[in-house]
């Protein structure tokens, strides 16, 4: 991303595609120093309406059409381009997505195979001129050198390090992540500060050492989102955490 603008960024939606349309009136589509970001889970509704199909389609038009606009892969698009099951519960969150799009579209196809082109060309990562990586989950915590870094995208696409900047969560008993791994991997792609949506936190966002955790949509009670100047220096987690906004 340029050191100059604005960068308004939006955690898991899961398919409410109301509260995509109210973060959308955040940005200024047409000011191409005005830029959004999605930080994953777009799709896959746990509760309530599901507005995948909805998000997706205006996502693959705006893409198209926006430089300034942009969304990362999260583990739930992701497992639609390996054909992995995803369980919320006991439903197969996957098997739910490809009933809404037959329901939504008529047929299954060919969208479904339109989505998934489109979810394997989400980046994963973004990073700011003034240090700011922002991803959906991790950081993975086999990255010990910027080259296994870049190597990752070397590996198939089910190498363990990307898997872990999909589904890590901090001090999770399987592949959590401690402050050091936080630390540790800032300092190798040398950046300050993470940004991450993916693990659920109430109060709308959470600090995390050097990770900020924003929930944008699902299940919170506070929806909160950060609106990024990408010229200031952000000198400490306060600066960065002044910037976290609620939607009402
Ligand atoms: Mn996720």
């Amino acid at each position: 991303m340029p050191d100059y603008g604005r960068l308004i960024v939006v955690s898991d939606l899961h398919g409410n595609f109301r509260d995509y349309k109210r973060y959308l009136k955040l940005w200024d589509k047409d000011d191409e120093d005005s830029h959004i970001v999605f930080t994953g889970d777009m799709i896959h509704a746990v509760n309530g309406e599901d507005g995948s199909v909805e998000i997706i389609e205006d996502a693959m038009f705006k893409s198209s059409r926006y430089p300034n606009y942009h969304c990362l892969l999260g583990n739930h698009e992701w497992s639609h381009i390996t054909g992995e099951d995803i369980f919320k519960g006991n439903v197969n969150l996957r098997q739910s997505f490809e009933n809404l799009v037959s329901y939504r579209k008529g047929y299954i196809e060919p969208s479904l195979t339109r989505y998934i082109r489109f979810f394997k060309l989400m980046p994963y990562f973004l990073k700011t001129s003034n240090g700011l990586f922002i991803s959906h989950a991790g950081p993975a915590t086999d990255i010990f050198t910027i080259t296994d870094f870049h190597n990752m995208f070397d590996d198939d696409c089910r190498s363990s390090s990307l898997h872990g900047f999909l589904w890590n969560r901090y001090a999770a008993r399987f592949d959590g992540y401690s402050i050091s791994d936080i630390d540790n991997f800032l300092n190798i792609i040398d950046c300050k500060f993470m940004i991450v949506g993916h693990t659920i936190v109430d109060s709308g966002y959470k600090v995390i050492g050097n990770q900020l955790i924003l929930s944008s949509s699902f299940y919170t009670t506070f929806k909160s989102y950060l609106d990024i100047d990408l010229s200031k220096n952000y000198g400490s987690m306060d600066d960065l955490v002044g910037d976290v906004k609620l939607i009402d």
